[in-house]
């Protein structure tokens, strides 16, 4: 028989119906509310309607969905039989979705309508997909792949001894890489157990009477975590918000749902406390007992002013895709704004030089960590897998020192990638599409930091005729960056230059250009 039987959708979802849970609400979605029981009945509903349609253990799952119960169904529904879901970012172009449906070579996938009606006409290009399945608000005129008329005739029984085991692929996320071909990093089926139990349990303290609101998107790992198996792990509730995460709208939440575990990253935090200024009025954060903040560095300032205007801390702490969610942390009574606190137990970190020796106190050199959650790796990709997995040891990519205290700082990237908003942007990806531009000869893009200490794209360019740098060229190439990729890639700065510092070898020297 298969040894060490595990299931994260039976673990997550069916175990909380076992436990009493049953009738709890596990989501608040606007005016929608799905208790346990009513989840795993969808859930298995989903899993059996994918068995109908011929879809195996391993087969691939592609979900493009905001925020809401169907992407939780489709989510557990595929890890219940052993198939394995994809969650996407919402808002790429038809291009990033044709490289990641086939890249991994996705069966099905789950998309909202709007999306599809723009993604349809390049059908032709995704031959590995088999099925789409729509969601839709409007209630789809495609009857036979409309989200709800897929699951309303299966049956909403599902054994939970199907075959998969802890080792086993559970799901997979997409994370964006220096070449700007996203990589396809492989979980297994035991990490959300254990992300959750290193970072919710023991730095959260969360409970079954929690209420979790991520303002991060489920798509991303960071918001996988915080609005699903987080509160799932302990049988609390999860608030999910389909629109747009605006000051006013997580503002208007916060208030109308009363989480008591708040999750965002630096640049909301920063557009909150602008908003509180703007507004006049402090909104009642009462009910949350603890905030996160992840993403990027959190300024110091944030954390002081957030604790004025509510009297609640933000816990600052960094992870990644591949480690699946939070490895360093500041944690509840030790904040020491500014540093990203210290290693989450059930980690262990070091830092490094380039021979791979362990560092001193106060020296910088690579952070390297090693835990249960890490990434079993990167999908067809062996160079980049040589790179960041070494034995049990994960290069986070991160510069790091480590002070006396044993408080980690946080030195800048190893490479030249920047993190926008908490979202990984590569500058190469930036400068090939400025490339295309009519007007631009050469162009190299850097992270420029602003007075708050968070980082966006800059373009230096030169232009093949010096005389027509104007501000509304400027303003076009923007535009131009906007309508190519996705829009939080645009640079937010462009300066014309004449030359670019180079090596002797002709390789742009990005770090010269950084102020
Ligand atoms: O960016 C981060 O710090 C992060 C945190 C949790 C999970 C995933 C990521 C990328």
């Amino acid at each position: 028989g298969i040894k060490d039987s595990y299931n994260a959708a039976v673990r997550f979802v069916d175990d909380n119906v076992k436990n009493g849970n049953q009738n709890k609400i596990a989501i608040a979605c606007g005016e929608d509310e799905l208790t346990y029981q009513q989840l795993s009945h969808q859930m298995n509903q989903f899993g059996n309607a994918l068995l109908d349609i011929g879809l195996e253990i391993e087969n691939r799952i592609l979900l493009s969905l905001p925020d809401s119960p169907e992407f939780v169904v489709s989510f557990f529904g595929s890890v219940k039989i052993g198939a394995v879901p994809i969650p996407v970012n919402t808002n790429l172009q038809p291009h990033d979705y044709e490289y990641f449906l086939n890249h991994s070579r996705a069966k099905v996938f789950v998309v909202y309508e709007e999306l599809w009606e723009e993604l349809k006409a390049y059908k032709d290009r995704f031959p590995f997909l088999k099925h789409v399945i729509i969601v839709s608000d409007k209630g789809s005129s495609i009857e036979e792949l409309n989200f709800h008329t897929f699951i309303a005739k299966a049956s909403h029984q599902l054994d939970e001894s199907y075959p998969t085991t802890s080792e086993d692929s559970a799901f997979w996320l997409y994370s964006s890489g220096s070449t700007g071909t996203p990589k396809g990093v492989i979980h297994r089926q035991r990490s959300m157990e254990s992300a959750y139990y290193n970072y919710a349990v023991n730095i959260l303290n969360i409970q079954s009477d929690d209420i979790a609101f991520s303002a991060s998107k489920l798509y991303f790992a960071y918001g996988l975590g915080n609005g699903m198996y987080f509160p799932f792990g302990s049988g609390a509730t999860a608030i999910l918000l389909k629109d747009k995460p605006t000051p006013e709208k997580v503002f208007e939440t916060i208030e109308e749902k009363k989480p008591t575990i708040f999750f965002g990253v630096p640049t909301l935090y920063g557009a909150m406390i602008n908003y509180v200024e703007k507004i006049g009025r402090i909104p009642d954060l009462s009910s949350v007992r603890v905030c996160v903040s992840a993403g990027e560095a959190l300024p110091a300032s944030y954390v002081k002013k957030w604790r004025e205007l509510f009297n609640v801390d933000i816990l600052d702490g960094i992870g990644s895709t591949e480690a699946l969610h939070i490895f360093l942390s500041n944690q509840s009574g030790q904040v020491q704004p500014g540093s990203t606190g210290k290693i989450v137990p059930g980690y262990n970190a070091k830092i490094v030089n380039e021979d791979g020796q362990t560092l001193c106190a106060n020296e910088v050199g690579d952070l390297v960590i090693k835990g249960d959650s890490i990434a079993s790796g990167y999908w067809c990709n062996l160079t980049e897998n040589y790179h960041k997995f070494k034995g049990e040891w994960m290069y986070t990519g991160d510069k790091y020192y480590q002070d006396d205290d044993g408080y980690f700082w946080y030195c800048g990237r190893s490479d030249d990638m920047l993190k926008v908003g908490g979202i990984w942007v590569s500058p190469i990806e930036i400068e090939s599409t400025l490339l295309q531009h009519e007007d631009v000869l050469e162009v190299a893009v850097v992270g420029e930091t602003n007075t708050a200490n968070l980082v966006h794209p800059k373009a230096y360019v030169i232009l093949k005729e010096l005389e027509k740098a104007s501000g509304e060229l400027a303003e076009s190439l923007k535009l131009y960056v906007k309508d190519q990729l996705a829009p939080y890639k645009y640079p937010r700065e462009i300066e014309f230059i004449e030359e670019l510092p180079k090596t002797a070898t002709g390789k742009i020297q990005r770090f010269k250009l950084k102020t």
